[in-house]
């Protein structure tokens, strides 16, 4: 959406109390997604969709231990250590994404965090994206308030750092990096006027209470996220998540996207990662309940995400398009 008016802005707040939230959770499925396809249509056109595209500009050996990752040089998945891509090669990318309607360009790379000398390299990539006309996005690790001014400087429109799930979870997925260090770059990304891209995961074996949680901190953040990528975990051999046969009910996940809708009225709620293992029933459900981003394209940042072919025909059976947009 590009502008609010008055009477949609006061739907937004950001004083939801966490038995709201766990009221929403509790409600019976079809009251849940009429609120939700409700509160999207009053915000939304519910027949379109805004399309991102992601690219790995630095590819694993990541110090970090997120469980769920592929990229950490922790564990033995098969994904190999990568330098940063060349500039020209990040041109060429965004250029095919954006002749294949992309309208916003992310750049992910498995930092801890990133080196003044890397930040150089990827100021340079996120100009050149932007002066394609296209949405710029980084997902590079922690930041510190006068990198992400550095980023804001360079033409960067929004920036991804996820909560990944609840606070009282989250020390059972990651222990290099605390729930706070999350919450202080999301501050240095906000003081920057950068727009926050924030969100989670879904099916990493957290419990409701932990979802209750993770949507409460997000619809309580000072201002609300203006992308929310909630992922469906995608198990990667050799991640100590893939030892855990994790089971996730899809409608528990559908609830998820719908409350997030409810909550964060305004914002772009995206089916991220783990679209290749939903049916297309279930993504139709996801839309139903206020999704309206995807990432497009047959990758991810290391694992297959549908084809592009199967994305448009799957949008033109349901009568949806393309969000138009970028600038
Ligand atoms: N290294 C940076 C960081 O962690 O902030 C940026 C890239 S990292 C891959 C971005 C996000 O991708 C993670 O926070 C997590 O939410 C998501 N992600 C990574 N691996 C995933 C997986 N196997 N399934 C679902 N989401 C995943
Ligand atoms: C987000 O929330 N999901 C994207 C993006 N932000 C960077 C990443 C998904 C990664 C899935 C695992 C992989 O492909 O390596
Ligand atoms: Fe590294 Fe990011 Fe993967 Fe964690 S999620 S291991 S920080 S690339």
């Amino acid at each position: 959406m590009s502008s609010v008016t008055p009477l949609q802005a006061a739907e937004i707040r950001t004083d939801w109390t966490r038995a709201q939230v766990a009221e929403l959770f509790a409600l019976p499925f079809n009251d849940l997604l009429f609120q939700a396809q409700t509160v999207h249509r009053r915000h939304f056109d519910p027949n379109e969709v805004q399309i991102s595209t992601l690219l790995s500009i630095k590819t694993g050996g990541c110090p970090e231990d997120c469980a769920y990752c592929p990229q950490s040089a922790r564990y033995d998945t098969g994904v190999k250590n990568e330098a940063l891509m060349p500039l020209s090669a990040v041109v060429e990318a965004a250029s095919n994404a954006k002749a294949n309607g992309a309208t916003r360009f992310c750049m992910g790379a498995a930092y801890r965090s990133p080196k003044p000398r890397q930040l150089a390299e990827i100021r340079k990539m996120v100009a050149a994206v932007h002066a394609l006309g296209l949405e710029t996005c980084a997902t590079l690790g922690m930041l510190e308030p006068a990198q992400a001014v550095e980023l804001k400087e360079a033409g960067l429109d929004y920036y991804n750092h996820n909560l990944d799930t609840s606070e009282s979870f989250y020390p059972q997925i990651i222990s290099t990096r605390s729930y706070d260090d999350r919450l202080n770059t999301l501050q240095a990304v906000r003081d920057a006027g950068l727009k926050v891209c924030c969100g989670g995961i879904v099916g990493m074996g957290e419990n409701e209470a932990d979802r209750i949680d993770m949507l409460h901190t997000l619809a309580t953040l000072p201002e609300h996220p203006g992308s929310v990528p909630i992922n469906q975990l995608v198990q990667v051999a050799g991640t100590p998540l893939d030892a855990e046969r994790i089971n996730i009910d899809p409608l528990d996940f559908v609830r998820v996207v719908a409350v997030a809708r409810i909550l964060m009225p305004v914002t772009h709620v995206r089916l991220s990662a783990g679209r290749s293992d939903m049916t297309d029933e279930m993504q139709a459900l996801c839309f139903f309940a206020g999704a309206n981003s995807i990432f497009y394209g047959d990758k991810l940042l290391t694992t297959p995400n549908p084809a592009a072919n199967a994305d448009m025909e799957l949008l033109g059976r349901l009568g949806m398009r393309p969000e138009k947009g970028g600038k």
